[in-house]
C-alpha cells in the first residue's frame, strides 16, 4: 500500500530521551533493536492494518510537547515512551493529557522492578494503557490494541 492510498490521519509513535541510543548500549536492559528496526516493523504491522505511522524521538521536552500539541487534530492515536521525562514531566503529562485521542504510554523495561524513582510515571494517569516491561514487543502489543480501539470507533 503506498502512502497515498491511505484515507486516515496517522498513529504517532514518540519516544523521549535516549532512546535514539537504542541497541548501542546497555542491550540487557532495553533490548537488542535499533529504534529505527523497532519504528520499521511497527510501520510494516500498521500498513497492513490500512493505518500510517508518524515517528518521532526528542531528547528535549519540548519538542516533545510541541511534536504532541501541533499533530493533536491530524492523528488518531498516539504511543508514547516518555523515557525519563515519565518520571520528571508534569508538562508532557499536560500535553498527553489534551491529547483528544488514545494513547498507549509503553516502556521497554519494568519500571516497577527498577530504582524507586522510575516507579511513579506522571503520565500513566493520563492514558488509555500501560505496557511495560516486555522490551520492543511492548510497541507492538501496543500498536495492536490501539487498532482495535480504532476499530471500535
Ligand atoms: O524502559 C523504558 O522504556 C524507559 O522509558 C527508558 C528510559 C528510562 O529513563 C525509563 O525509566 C524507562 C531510558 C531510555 C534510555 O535508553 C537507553 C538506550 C540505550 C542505551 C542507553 C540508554
Amino acid at each position: 500500500m503506498t502512502s497515498s492510498s491511505f484515507t486516515q490521519a496517522p498513529i504517532l509513535v514518540v519516544n523521549g530521551p535516549n532512546l535514539n541510543l537504542l541497541g548501542e548500549r546497555e542491550p540487557h536492559i532495553y533490548g537488542a533493536q535499533t529504534l529505527a528496526e523497532i519504528e520499521q516493523a511497527l510501520s510494516t504491522q500498521a500498513t497492513q492494518a490500512g493505518y500510517s505511522l508518524l515517528c518521532f524521538q526528542s531528547n528535549h521536552e519540548g519538542a516533545l510537547i510541541d511534536f504532541v500539541q501541533q499533530k493533536r487534530h491530524e492523528s488518531v492515536g498516539l504511543i508514547i515512551n516518555p523515557g525519563g521525562y515519565a518520571h520528571t514531566s508534569v508538562a508532557l503529562r499536560d500535553a498527553v493529557s489534551a491529547y483528544p485521542h488514545p494513547v498507549i504510554e509503553v516502556h521497554l523495561s519494568n519500571i516497577y522492578k527498577r530504582e524507586g524513582f522510575r516507579h511513579h510515571s506522571y503520565l500513566s494517569a493520563v492514558v488509555s494503557g500501560l505496557i511495560c516491561g516486555l522490551g520492543a514487543d511492548g510497541y507492538r502489543l501496543a500498536l495492536d490494541a490501539l487498532l482495535r480501539q480504532l476499530s471500535q470507533v
